[in-house]
């Protein structure tokens, strides 16, 4: 793996700080500065980790870690071990662990804004790619760097100005993405023949100019379709949830810009198995770009029983206000949940594939609203609702989880300040996402992962497997 750490033209055009070429060493190019860049300190860890994984397997790559029954092969593959992720381990109880930490921790630990009490994202994107936390200086040099890498291609800008208003934002980002592949350094690469110890360099400089991309992108599509179509330019010196906030028109309000670095780092990873994740890896593992492979995951956050839900519970809630009326009492709300089970929908926020309690990021976004907007009606009304919610669908008796996870609340603060417009809430979801799918990304190729076809049967086949007459 010694070559993989080669640095190519790629590492120069990544290393935002002035480099000063010190040394080159067994192909690696040294860089004097304060502070190790994430594409160092990245590297230096593919060794060791390409190490584990090898030794693991030698040792140990023929222990069983579950087995499979036929209920979860038609249960949506539910809680079958096979994937590997490495920046987040989602227990049922106790919810998200980023790299070993929980949100609070990783609240408390990752660099701020000056005056600011929210982590950055940028710090969480470098503890999901790395293991580690990194510096405030650290994560001022990641801000810079998306910042320097944030202009968006002329043709992209007109595609996404050419999108019809009523074609869903999430649509429109996705189109847009996927037209990214036009810069995407990987696939020009592989075009014309790099040894697979390269994958990962060109990985990380597409998914870094990617990152660095989505805020323009989002704010383009937001300004398009419900403003006046002119979007801010990127302030060089500011971090990224700053930007995407001034972009989308929202910096004024210094809480806002606030929200948007929890609600950044909050959405970002929730494990390898839900749909947005597994889509971006399993595309990857075909050796499609960052564009490809993250244009593919969010069409899949795009569905209503996965990320679009946000925008769903907004827009429940808001109907339900308008068939109570003034009266949201305990009792009518109780009647309001019962007839959307009774229609044969989802009460949208509530259960969860693995998680079987409220999801801590549903709780840290609570703890938001308690401390910045505690009288507003709408919180007010979701508080309302998570009272009630659990125990009808407890006696619905059907979701395995019936309290709220990450979607029940994100709305509610988005419309207090004024960010009302429900269907573009999935975009900011999608921005937060390419946080934690990405760094996945970069470390499949460091490691060579393979690509990934798991076996499939007819039921007829199945059915001959378990001894079945049918
Ligand atoms: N309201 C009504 N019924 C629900 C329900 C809810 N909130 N959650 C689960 N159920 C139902 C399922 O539809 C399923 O019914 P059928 O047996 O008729 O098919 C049954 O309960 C069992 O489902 P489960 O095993 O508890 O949940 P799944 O793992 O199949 O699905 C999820 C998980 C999230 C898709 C589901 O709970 C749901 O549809 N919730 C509402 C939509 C939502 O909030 N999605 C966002 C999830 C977080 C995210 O990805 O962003």
């Amino acid at each position: 793996m010694a070559s993989s750490m080669r640095l190519g033209s790629a590492a120069l055009r990544s290393s935002f700080r002035t480099p000063v070429r010190t040394s080159v060493s067994n192909g690696l190019r040294f860089y004097s500065s304060k502070t190790s860049s994430l594409k160092e300190t990245f590297a230096a860890k593919i060794p060791g980790e390409v190490e584990k994984i090898k030794k693991l397997k030698k040792e140990y790559g023929n222990k069983v870690v579950g087995e499979v029954t036929l209920d979860q092969v038609y249960g949506g593959a539910r809680g079958i071990k096979s994937l590997v992720w490495e920046g987040s381990v989602l227990d049922s109880e106790e919810g998200i662990r980023f790299r070993g930490k929980t949100i609070p921790e990783c609240q408390e630990l990752l660099p701020k804004a000056p005056g600011g009490q929210e982590p950055l994202p940028e710090g969480l994107f470098w503890l999901l790619l790395t293991g580690e936390v990194p510096t405030e200086q650290q994560v001022k040099d990641l801000s810079a760097e998306w910042a320097a890498r944030s202009d968006l291609p002329k043709f992209v800008e007109e595609l996404i100005d050419r999108c019809p208003n009523d074609l869903h934002p999430m649509a429109q980002f996705s189109v847009a993405v996927t037209a990214l592949e036009h810069e995407s350094s990987f696939s020009k690469a592989y075009a014309k023949g790099m040894h697979k110890s390269q994958y990962w360099e060109h990985t990380f400089e597409d998914s870094m100019d990617l990152i660095a991309k989505l805020p323009t992108i989002a704010a383009r599509i937001y300004r398009n379709v419900y403003k006046d179509g002119k979007v801010a330019p990127v302030q060089k010196d500011k971090d990224y949830s700053y930007n995407l906030a001034n972009q989308l028109g929202f910096a004024d309000n210094k809480d806002f810009v606030e929200l948007m670095r929890l609600y950044l780092t909050i959405h970002s990873d929730h494990e390898g198995g839900n749909v947005s994740a597994h889509t971006t890896h399993l595309v990857g593992s075909a050796l499609s770009s960052a564009y490809l492979s993250l244009a593919a995951g969010l069409n899949g956050l795009a569905g209503p029983l996965h990320g679009l839900a946000n925008q769903e519970v907004l827009k429940w809630l808001v109907e339900m206000k308008q068939a109570i009326g003034n009266d949201l009492s305990d009792e009518k709300i109780k009647e309001y949940l019962w007839s959307t089970l009774n229609s044969g929908r989802v009460v949208p926020g509530y259960g969860h594939a693995v998680l079987r309690k409220t999801d801590p990021r549903y709780v840290s976004q609570r703890d938001f609203a308690l401390k910045h907007l505690p009288d507003d009606p709408m919180f007010k009304l979701v508080s309302q609702v998570y009272k009630i919610a659990p125990g009808v669908l407890t006696e619905h008796g059907k979701t395995k989880n019936p309290f709220p996870n990450v979607d029940a609340h994100s709305g509610v603060l988005l419309q207090y300040y004024g960010l009302t417009e429900q269907n573009f809430y999935t975009v900011l979801f999608g921005v937060s996402r390419a946080l934690g799918v990405l760094p996945q990304l970069i470390i499949d190729r460091a490691v060579g992962a393979p690509i990934e076809r798991p076996k499939s049967f007819s039921t007829a086949a199945y059915a001959k497997l378990v001894g079945a007459k049918l």
